[in-house]
């Protein structure tokens, strides 16, 4: 089947502040900047995503209250907005960012969509991201949906080579259903380095949605290992379930005047900037995007040697990792950059260039393009 140059692009993603959000949305924006129309469908504008650019069409999806509807439909009515979206505007290709409820909304609507006659349906083109898979979709409640929605994609990708390979295993679905690998990326002229700073106490950072997966307890805790022996400062950045608990024990243990929570709304390029160590300690991540940003302003990371965090940081050369949950080995990487400035220099030189070398916004919009291509290409 011949494929047209100018493609339209439905991207499914959620609106909170989360990797597949932002990945979805800079995607999207690259997309529109390449003569593509693309339609976002989300339940509000998502962080990162300029709704008035030129080639975005913004499509909130708001489920119908009605008292019989104990719990919101959010799904089936982001199903029916994509419907609705492909009648009138057309639709080649719809990109779902997260397995549930997203690719499965999407493979209901390319159902309904089959039953139109004159024009075939959209591919479906699903991007896994992490939690997806080894949290909500590997729950026993969710996983013949989770397994349905991706081996009925036309196209399946994940940021990296380890979260392709654990959808097999968790799953348990078939070899032949081809995941391809598009690594997240990374604006490197958004985020670039400071100059040299010249900060009398030295500031370690951490960004995440402060869930239990991210263990933020180890965050406090490699602080509390690090201030025991220099002065140094953390700010946490970002919103979620534990961060009450957590501001409850800065204040118990006195901390105050040297841990900052600064919530979501910030200008994060800034904060991480000005940031000597980002901490991610996490017990399982797909790739560890807030890493990669914080590498790219020439920031050395500390995580954990879990999931693809190896394929994002180059252990003792753009930072170390540690086994999940050992504090003090990661205290002792953590103290090791902070009294040496010139290793802390080289190791952040270096996690800057590969952040600018090896994930590049361009080469990654050039996979998806060719992913969508190919599903298309293959004929109804
Ligand atoms: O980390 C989260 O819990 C948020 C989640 C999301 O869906 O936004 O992040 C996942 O996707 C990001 C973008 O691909 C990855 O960088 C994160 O590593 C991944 N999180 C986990 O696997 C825990």
């Amino acid at each position: 089947m011949s494929v047209p140059p100018s493609l339209r692009v439905g991207v499914v993603c959620f609106s909170t502040f989360g990797g597949s959000g932002v990945v979805a949305a800079e995607v999207a924006a690259a997309l529109a900047e390449r003569g593509h129309a693309v339609h976002v469908f989300s339940d509000d504008v998502p962080g990162r995503l300029d709704p008035s650019r030129p080639g975005i069409h913004f499509h909130p999806v708001r489920p119908p209250a009605y008292p019989q509807l104990k719990h919101s439909p959010y799904p089936l009515a982001l199903t029916s907005k994509i419907v609705d979206v492909a009648r009138h505007e057309g639709l080649d290709v719809v990109h779902a960012h997260y397995a549930l409820p997203h690719a499965a909304s999407a493979v209901l609507a390319r159902a309904v969509l089959g039953q139109d006659a004159g024009r075939p349906p959209p591919r479906l083109v699903t991007t896994l991201h992490g939690t997806d898979i080894t949290l909500v979709g590997s729950d026993a409640s969710f996983l013949p949906l989770t397994q349905y929605s991706i081996t009925a994609s036309d196209a399946v990708t994940a940021p990296s080579a380890w979260l392709a390979a654990a959808t097999f295993q968790t799953l348990g679905i078939p070899a032949s259903v081809q995941i391809d690998v598009i690594p997240n990326f990374v604006d490197a002229a958004r985020f670039s380095p400071g100059g040299s700073p010249a900060r009398a106490v030295p500031i370690l950072l951490h960004v995440s949605n402060f869930r239990p997966v991210k263990r933020v307890a180890d965050v406090l805790a490699v602080f509390a290992a690090l201030r025991a022996e220099r002065p140094v400062r953390l700010r946490l950045v970002g919103d979620g379930p534990d961060r009450p608990r957590l501001e409850a024990e800065v204040a118990a243990r006195g901390w105050s005047r040297d841990v900052e929570f600064l919530g979501e709304q910030i200008d994060l390029p800034a904060v991480m900037r000005d940031t000597d160590l980002f901490l991610l300690p996490s017990e399982t991540e797909s790739f560890g995007l807030a890493a990669l940003e914080a590498m790219a302003c020439g920031v050395p990371v500390v995580a954990s040697a879990v999931g693809g965090l190896p394929e994002v940081v180059a252990d003792g050369e753009t930072g170390f990792l540690c086994p999940v949950g050992d504090v003090p080995a990661m205290a002792a990487a953590a103290g090791r950059l902070l009294d040496d400035p010139a290793l802390r220099a080289r190791l952040g030189a270096a996690a800057r260039r590969r952040a600018e070398t090896q994930f590049r916004l361009d080469p990654a919009v050039d996979s998806y393009l060719a992913v969508y291509r190919r599903v298309l290409a293959r004929g109804g």
